[in-house]
């Protein structure tokens, strides 16, 4: 798989121009027969290869799959989503990528699945992920920090995800704190933080994306149909989905690298510019009960500031958002 991976790497090098045999063989260090079966293995794969005598192979066509194959194909990363753990068909992503960060895999490890059975959404519900139509994956990621900044790394990922989505598709989705992405009001992506952690320092942190791509709406089950939608079918047509996965990791990999850097402020600017629920009258439901009244903004921390009706400020961890008069 070595000698796959530095071969993808080449032909997303060269980009549409022709790779020689010639050149493959000398770089990966293999005979040109050695060189001619992993072409055929690639065709074996779904990809649809061009052979020229005296100039080279040249990739025609990637297959619609999520495999290894089709997210490292041009990836322009460089630590995230670098190690591809793909399934076709799984529980959950996420449970898989627990399990991994517990046996210390490396950041940016990236667990990926055509299909969940049982995909899990917050307190535990359930996240409706069927075959071949969405992105649903895990990435691990080992920040060096105190557990209370993992919510950070929420709303840092809803901000690569939305900007990876205006990227390849063209459409403006919003933000509804502090995890859906909504297009035209309905969900499209949901986003999962999980850690493992000790009191004072994070081991790994678990960001489930789920993302809602090439549905149709009879994809959807009939209670999601008035809440939920998918790039497809806002869009009017099919979306690449290898693409946006490699969008959505090298988006998260400069915005991870500057908080590390600079912190949640520049990160929380950006949010802010994609939020719907900020500036709105709104009702928040938490696990201890319900409130009411003017989204103020988000703290330094990216917790939710609430102003009720008697100018008192809430300060909301976790909550599931209604926007007023939806
Ligand atoms: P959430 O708790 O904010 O949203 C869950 C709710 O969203 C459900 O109760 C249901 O009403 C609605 N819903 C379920 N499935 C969909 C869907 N496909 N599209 C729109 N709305 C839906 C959101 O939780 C976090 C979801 C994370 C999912 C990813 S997928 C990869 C990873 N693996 C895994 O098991 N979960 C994460």
């Amino acid at each position: 798989t070595e000698i796959r991976k530095k071969l993808l790497r080449m032909f997303t090098e060269t980009e549409d121009d022709f790779l020689s045999g010639q050149k493959i063989s000398e770089e990966l260090g293999c005979s040109r027969t050695a060189v001619w079966k992993h072409i055929e293995d690639l065709r074996q794969e779904g990809f649809e290869l061009e052979a020229v005598r005296r100039k080279g192979y040249r990739i025609k066509k990637i297959p619609d799959k999520i495999s290894h194959n089709e997210i490292t194909l041009g990836l322009k990363t460089t630590s995230l989503g670098r190690q591809v753990h793909f399934k076709e068909s799984v529980t959950s992503t996420q449970k898989i990528a627990h399990q991994l960060a517990y046996d210390g895999v490396p950041e940016g490890t990236l667990v990926v699945s055509e299909e969940q059975t049982t995909g899990r959404g917050r307190l535990n519900r359930s996240w409706h992920s069927p075959k071949y139509t969405g992105v649903w994956m895990s990435l691990i990621l080992r920040p060096n920090l105190p557990p209370a900044k993992a919510p950070q790394l929420t709303l840092l990922t809803a901000v690569a995800i939305t900007q990876a989505i205006e990227e390849v598709t063209g459409l403006r989705p919003d933000i509804k704190w502090p995890n859906d992405i909504l297009i035209n009001k309905k969900k499209a992506v949901g986003i999962l933080t999980e850690m493992q952690a000790e009191a004072d320092k994070i081991n790994s942190v678990i960001i489930g994306m789920g993302i809602n791509v090439n549905h149709q709406i009879d994809h959807f089950p009939k209670e999601l149909h008035s809440i939920a939608t998918s790039l497809s079918i806002e869009l009017g047509k099919t979306v690449n989905r290898a693409e946006l996965i490699q969008s959505i990791l090298l988006h998260l990999e400069n915005l991870y690298e500057r908080y590390l850097q600079h912190g949640f402020y520049p990160i929380k600017l950006l949010w802010e510019s994609y939020a719907i629920s900020i500036g709105k009258r709104i009702i928040a439901r938490t696990i201890t009960g319900t409130l009411e009244g003017l989204a103020k903004g988000i703290t330094e921390d990216g917790i939710l500031m609430l102003e009720d009706d008697q100018n008192c400020i809430h300060y909301i961890h976790s909550a599931d958002i209604q926007i007023g008069n939806d």
